[in-house]
């Protein structure tokens, strides 16, 4: 085991190797420094105890997970990245497909029958004492979100490696055949809805899905057959009814509850449901110069408006729903010319559908009573509906006995981001660990978690997997 003096020290001659050598097959991306590198630490022995300055405690050690091995393959993950701040791997794109293969080689190396499946979800075997048993899954997705972390969706996907590579080590068996999953486009950055590759496996897209291009005029079934996917067969890709026994996921938190609680692990009792619409309003492009104020039919000032609604409405009754804006398209877009038109999301969530499509009715009326005062057309379209899942009781409650085990405390909760559990749950009894986000970031450069941490997460996830593993049957 290495000392944390050398193993730094080996993490940042591998960050200095991974800077040098351009990372295979990325022409032109720039390498990814693996977010803010953690200084040797004072003491020498081991994992030290005391936490970085400013830091909370660790409150869990991992005693079979190799922490250094983990954290390793996080940093050789986060090289496949476009350039600038923090991870840009988006879903179907350079960076994600060479990261997809590069993964692939290591699952290959740890003994798993690998394959991709028609909706580019690279998967993974591993075959159990009984291969006639409904398979146990688990897995996550390293797609990202453009300049953000390389721990959404990766520590889960790599922590399921670690527990491969621990299973292998300890000539570990289980009775069940084990599913790992690396589910494609997640964050759904690229043609905007999320979830895809666990909503094409439930049997759960859109109509005209996967004919719908991008800006490059790219269709989203041409990407899957990019990575080696087959859309024309997703329709029957969705397993039989009974055939899956539960699916895990091991995810960073992305909200800040355990690291403020200073608790090394949380157990996730519900995922939010998430509702998007796009917004497109149409006025008038003219000369800024001469267009008096009160003759303009300016299509991004009724967007500003909107998006102000947008808060009030959701912030208007009590509870932990949430309203975004992240996008705009302003067209023409220059300095000079009234904006014509706006394009935007619309996105909403919360554990309840029914809050969800009353608020979304709320802020189609105000949106329409808007754009009819800037004189500018309105339309409100849906793009995605994501139902709220629940966790499996039976899942949890293996969860809390493996974590009593480990003496590490452990926060019940609600996930306040979307996963591909959410999508899982429509074929069997899902579960979810969480480990903490440093300041609760996520979705941004400053991204991380501890390795002790992720450690302990892919440590709870094993114990977990073996649990499950025993259960006949779920009531
Ligand atoms: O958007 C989400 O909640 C998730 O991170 N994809
Ligand atoms: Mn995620
Ligand atoms: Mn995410």
């Amino acid at each position: 085991m290495l000392t944390r003096r050398q193993f730094n020290r080996h993490l940042l001659t591998l960050t200095g190797a991974a800077l040098a050598a351009p990372a295979a097959g990325l022409a032109g991306s720039a390498l990814c420094p693996f977010g803010k590198l953690r200084a040797p630490r004072a003491k020498d022995e081991g994992w030290a105890q005391e936490p970085e300055a400013g830091e909370p405690p660790l409150r869990c050690f991992p005693r079979l997970v190799n922490t250094e091995r983990l954290w390793e393959t996080l940093q050789g993950l986060s090289r496949f990245s476009a350039p600038g701040e923090g991870t840009t791997r988006v879903g179907f794109s350079p960076e994600d497909l060479a990261g997809h293969n590069w993964l692939m080689e290591r699952f290959r190396r740890e003994g798993l029958e690998v394959s991709i499946d028609a909706a580019a979800n690279l998967r993974a075997r591993r075959a159990g004492q009984r291969d006639d048993l409904p398979a146990l899954w688990f897995g996550s997705h390293i797609d990202t979100v453009p300049h953000g972390g390389n721990f959404d969706g990766c520590v889960g996907s790599l922590g399921a490696l670690e527990v491969i590579r621990l299973m292998n080590e300890n000539t570990v068996r289980t009775q069940r055949p084990l599913e790992l999953v690396i589910f494609s486009n997640e964050e759904g950055v690229h043609y905007g809805r999320g979830l895809f590759g666990s909503r094409a496996l439930a049997g759960l897209l859109e109509p005209g899905e996967l004919e719908e291009v991008d800006d490059e005029g790219v269709s989203l079934a041409e990407w899957i057959r990019r990575y080696g996917g087959d859309p024309e067969r997703i329709p029957e890709m969705t397993p039989a009814e009974g055939s899956l026994h539960a699916y895990v996921e091991l995810h960073i938190e992305q909200g800040g509850r355990l690291w403020q609680g200073r608790i090394p692990l949380g157990i996730v009792e519900g995922i939010v449901g998430i509702l998007r619409y796009r917004v497109t309003l149409e006025g008038f492009a003219n000369h800024a110069g001469t267009t008096p104020m009160d003759q303009r039919r300016d299509a991004l000032v009724a967007a500003s408006r909107i998006i102000l609604a947008v808060r009030e409405i959701v912030t208007a009754e009590p509870g932990r729903q949430v309203g975004t804006v992240g996008q705009m398209r302003v067209e023409p877009g220059a300095p000079n010319i009234i904006p014509e038109r706006a394009v935007f999301p619309v996105e909403l969530r919360d554990l309840s559908m029914e809050k969800l499509d009353r608020l979304a009715e709320q802020i189609r009326e105000r949106a329409a009573h808007l754009a009819a005062e800037e004189k500018v057309s309105f339309l409100m379209e849906p793009v995605s509906r994501h139902e709220p899942a629940l966790t499996h009781p039976q899942i949890r409650h293996r969860m809390q006995q493996a974590a009593g085990e480990m003496r590490a405390s452990v926060l019940t909760m609600a996930s306040g981001a979307g996963h591909d559990a959410q999508a899982m749950a429509k074929l069997c009894p899902v579960g979810m660990i969480f480990v903490p986000s440093r300041d609760g970031i996520s979705h941004a450069p400053g991204e991380y978690s501890r390795p002790e941490e992720v450690a302990c997460g892919a440590e709870l996830l094993y114990h977990t997997l073996l649990r499950l593993d025993q259960i006949e049957r779920f009531n």
